[in-house]
């Protein structure tokens, strides 16, 4: 009951479940021997001993019996079959599951694709649908399916909140590295391929991890993730061959600094053949990068693909990039345009093993925001969409905010950028211009909470972006059905709840918070709770510019600063006047009278009360939801959760009051309908 085995808990013995298993399971057979297909066959193996009460025989079934075999077509000739006709895959990722003849085969184009199948059929095996028949084929959609992690050296996690690091304590690797394989475990059965295990802000400790002392410690981790078919990363530091590394510049161009590079590369792949590569952050936010040596991101990443690209590894690069001392003064200079003025000139520009991470918007993962304009507009380029599961601004996991709608929408956005279709998730996945590769990636949120996530339900976050990174088109309410049912499976009241009140949850955060899509609002530093005017008069350029008549940014290029301008049209136009932008993203692009009227016939200052209203109180209601599951939902998981749901509601009350008395003070305008604002 304390969720540690989050969605891959015992499953329940259902009536159907249990004869399923007892009729397919006598018999379990793998013949190959790679990590992956040996943890498929444990996967499987431990899901029939915990349906049946027995174990499986480790045997092909005799000649015209039931039992299930696993495999790739190159060493096992069930799997060979199973596989004619369907298209090549490299990657080894794709699996078909399919039932002849009494034999269900997991065959996979290689051994993490039968990982993968093996996972795919658990989650049938649980719910007890019937298998006779079974015939699916699955692809992931993107070749990177990328979590990074921000955990420090020092056992700190940066926006973390789930407790410290699974990697690291007091500077050094951890030595029990149970939960990372127990982590790699969920990872896998979610989907994900790709792990950065260090904060993308690399401090002088992670600096050396590049190092011929800690790539020991950094092996010993890759060899962990290889079983469950996921690549290692590593953040690092742009600047570490003056930071450590014994010499005086870390000029992209210059030769001494390329090839100390080069060297860093081929030692990383001494100790990890298969290591995927350096994640960035550079010249960000007080990181070092090519800007000090006049150098543009273009020389910069491409110095470090160009070392990498020998051993098949890769770049990826962040696009956040913006001025983080800008003068509060300065209404010229909009963080919001940032990433696409510094990048969109470089396309083109960049190796083929180069990826750009690009924020899911323009600012930094607020509730609400316009997808980044430079998504679509590197036709030349690679791209990784990035997104946030930790919830930094969304409630730090004491809230609940299931964040896939908020993915989904993204993904699902049209940029128009090459006519009608042009959605951000065939952008992310390389289908639309054609590129080699793409995908998503996402900053986790876990920690060694005992279950994982601090809030029960923000597991859902994690499954979630792994599910829509193997497939953008599967739905938010699927997903998060099937996390509800994997996760309360034998207890259908339960998952039914629960699964409303994930797909509630964003809008409700949503409407106690800042408002219309303005963001921010929030304390600075921790950035939890509100604080309405908390970054109005900061360098981070994060501003509301609410006065006694009106609130909101103008982004126009009428009027405004532009970034309207940014998007490709017709979205372009769409945003440039008030009358066409949605209501929601209303404040994100114009500066408009609290009088002025929503397309939903609301003025923004009633719109802003009554929102405020509802949410807080529709946070009550997910209190009494929860409450209302009390026995269906084991302890001490559901005692834990409560407490989080309790505090929720309170604070969604703090928001409404501090949010409601500013604009009624700014404002001078009294609620129509009367409602306490102090
Ligand atoms: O929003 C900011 C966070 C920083 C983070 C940064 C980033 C890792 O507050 O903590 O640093 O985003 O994405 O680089």
């Amino acid at each position: 009951g304390s969720g540690y085995d989050a969605w891959l808990g015992a499953p329940p013995a259902s009536g159907d479940a249990r004869r399923q298993a007892l009729d397919r399971m006598a018999f379990l057979h793998a013949p190959e021997e790679a990590a992956p297909i040996r943890a498929a066959l444990a996967e499987l193996r431990a899901a029939a001993i915990a349906l049946t009460g027995r174990e499986p025989r480790p045997e092909p079934a005799p000649e015209g019996g039931r039992g299930i075999v696993l495999g790739t077509p190159a060493g096992c000739p069930e799997a060979a079959a199973a596989w004619d006709g369907l298209p090549d895959d490299p990657a080894g990722e794709s699996y078909r599951l399919v039932e002849r003849g009494g034999i269900v085969v997991v065959a996979g184009s290689g051994p993490a694709g039968v990982l993968y199948g093996a996972f795919h059929l658990r989650r049938l095996l649980r719910s007890g649908a019937p298998l006779g028949g079974l015939d699916v084929a699955e692809r992931p959609a993107n070749a990177l399916r990328m979590i990074n992690q921000w955990d420090n050296a020092d056992g700190s996690v940066e926006r973390g909140y789930a407790g410290r690091s699974i990697f690291y304590r007091d500077g050094e690797f951890v030595r029990d590295r149970t939960r990372i394989r127990d982590y790699a475990r969920l990872l896998a059965s979610a989907g994900i391929n790709a792990l950065a295990i260090n904060n993308v802000n690399v401090h002088a400790r992670e600096t050396r991890f590049i190092g011929e002392e800690d790539l020991p410690s950094v092996a010993a981790v890759a060899d962990i993730l290889r079983g469950w078919g996921i690549r290692l990363y590593l953040s690092v530091n742009f600047a570490a061959p003056v930071e450590g590394g014994g010499l005086d510049t870390a000029d992209p161009l210059d030769e001494e600094v390329r090839s100390w590079w080069r060297e860093a590369a081929d030692r990383v792949y001494r100790y990890v053949p298969d290591f995927g590569g350096f994640l960035v952050k550079a010249d960000s936010e007080f990181r070092p990068g090519p800007f000090t040596y006049g150098r543009d991101h273009a020389d910069g990443a491409n110095m470090l693909a160009d070392a990498l690209a020998p051993h098949g590894g890769r770049v990826v690069w962040r696009c956040f990039v913006y001025d983080c001392r800008q003068d509060w003064r300065d209404r010229v200079t909009d963080r919001a345009r940032a990433a696409y003025d510094h990048f969109m000139p470089l396309d083109g520009r960049f190796r083929d093993n180069v990826f750009l991470q690009v924020k899911n918007g323009p600012m930094d993962f607020q509730v609400r925001e316009p997808v980044s304009p430079l998504i679509g507009a590197m036709p030349r380029t690679n791209l990784l969409v990035e997104f946030q599961i930790a919830q930094e601004y969304t409630g730090q996991q004491r809230h609940l905010c299931y964040l896939v709608p908020q993915w989904k929408e993204a993904l699902d956005f049209d940029t128009q950028r090459k006519g009608e279709g042009s959605t951000v998730k065939r952008i992310a996945s390389g289908e639309l211009h054609g590129r080699p590769a793409g995908g998503l990636a996402a900053v986790s949120n876990i920690g060694d909470d005992a279950n994982w996530t601090g809030h029960l339900l923000a597991q859902a976050n994690l499954y979630g972006f792994g599910r829509l990174a193997w497939q953008p088109e599967l739905s938010a309410e699927a997903i998060a059905r099937e996390w509800a049912e994997l996760t309360l499976g034998d207890r259908p009241q339960a998952a039914d709840a629960v699964c409303g009140m994930l797909l509630r949850s964003w809008s409700i955060y949503e409407s106690y918070t800042a408002p219309l899509g303005v963001g921010w609002m929030v304390k600075p530093h921790h950035h939890y709770g509100p604080d309405v005017d908390g970054y109005e008069y900061s360098m981070w350029g994060t501003y509301h510019f609410a006065d006694r008549d009106g609130i909101g940014v103008d982004r126009s290029s009428a009027s405004g600063t532009g970034y309207a301008a940014q998007y490709g049209e017709p979205v372009a136009r769409l945003y440039e006047s008030p009358e066409t932008t949605p209501d929601e993203l209303l404040l994100f692009f114009h500066h408009v009278p609290y009088t002025h009227r929503l397309r939903s016939g609301k003025t923004v200052i009633q719109h802003i009360y009554d929102s405020r209203f509802e949410g807080a109180e529709r946070a009550q209601g997910l209190l009494e939801d929860w409450e209302s599951l009390r026995g269906h939902v084991p302890e001490p998981a559901f005692s834990e959760t409560l407490e989080r749901f309790r505090h929720q509601a309170e604070h969604a009350r703090e928001w409404r009051d501090v949010i409601n008395t500013y604009f009624r003070r700014k404002s001078g305008m009294p609620d129509e309908r009367g409602r306490t604002i102090y």
